[in-house]
């Protein structure tokens, strides 16, 4: 589903220039641990530097729409970035794929939110998906997800969330700009994060933010890792009752 009109022109704009901040510093890393290859453009766990990723995620849109996809609570999985140019390889975000690796066909995993900084058009790459694949175990052939899959076009700002089981594949950029998006995905409390926000992010950070947003990021749904921390009354509990 694409849904519009729900970023101000403003948030956008320091979101894309915060992205490509983010992206170097991310490299950086990438680079100096020698998996730099296939990751051009990509970077990962956007939060933590109080600039508007921060921002985006504590006035995050379609909460009743996730809330609603997973039919209670739900936890950010991973919030991501990535720079589709020309000039670089799509490396994997590219190739075909899903992101959630393991197949549930009843239940309801992870849910992608896609942010477009740019608009997405045919000739800059828009993801290309295939409806109603969420339903498919298997990948499939290039040739099949040529045939079935449709591009997701839209204008700057537009938000595209789709079920994570869906097959689909950034597509190339033919032009001479970039094609920016964030990449959001969440999950049901009890599913592992791809980093742990809470302690990445630290007591401060939560200590800033409304109930509701402590919560998205993981803070009511943390392992406890001590015998004191587990023997706690409700309130104080790492692991609250009402995460599922
Ligand atoms: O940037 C895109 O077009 C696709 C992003 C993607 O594949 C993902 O978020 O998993």
């Amino acid at each position: 589903m694409l849904f519009s009109g729900l970023l101000s022109d403003d948030l956008l704009h320091r979101l894309r220039s915060d992205l490509r901040t983010i992206y170097g510093e991310r490299r950086a890393v990438q680079e100096r641990n020698g998996i730099g290859d296939g990751m051009e453009g990509t970077c990962h766990h956007l939060l933590g530097a109080n600039n508007a990723m921060d921002e985006f995620v504590a006035s995050l849109p379609l909460h009743t729409f996730i809330h609603g996809f997973f039919n209670g609570p739900y936890i950010l999985n991973s919030f991501g970035g990535f720079i589709n140019e020309a000039t670089a390889s799509n490396g994997y975000i590219g190739a075909i794929h899903r992101d959630v690796r393991t197949f549930s066909r009843d239940f309801r995993l992870m849910l992608n939110m896609l942010v477009m900084l740019d608009d997405f058009t045919v000739e800059n790459g828009a993801t290309h998906l295939v409806s109603k694949s969420h339903n498919a175990s298997e990948k499939p052939t290039t040739d099949a997800f040529q045939a079935a899959a449709i591009q997701a076009t839209g204008v700057a700002g537009d938000i595209l969330m789709f079920d994570s089981r869906l097959w689909h594949a950034a597509g190339r950029n033919g032009t001479d700009m970039p094609r920016r998006a964030l990449t959001l995905t969440f999950t049901r409390p009890f599913f592992k994060p791809q980093l742990d926000y809470p302690r990445f992010l630290g007591d401060a950070y939560a200590a800033a933010l409304p109930p509701q947003v402590r919560q998205v990021l993981g803070y009511d749904a943390r392992v406890p890792a001590s015998i004191e921390e587990f023997y706690q009354p409700p309130e104080r509990r790492a692991y609250k009752s009402d995460q599922g």
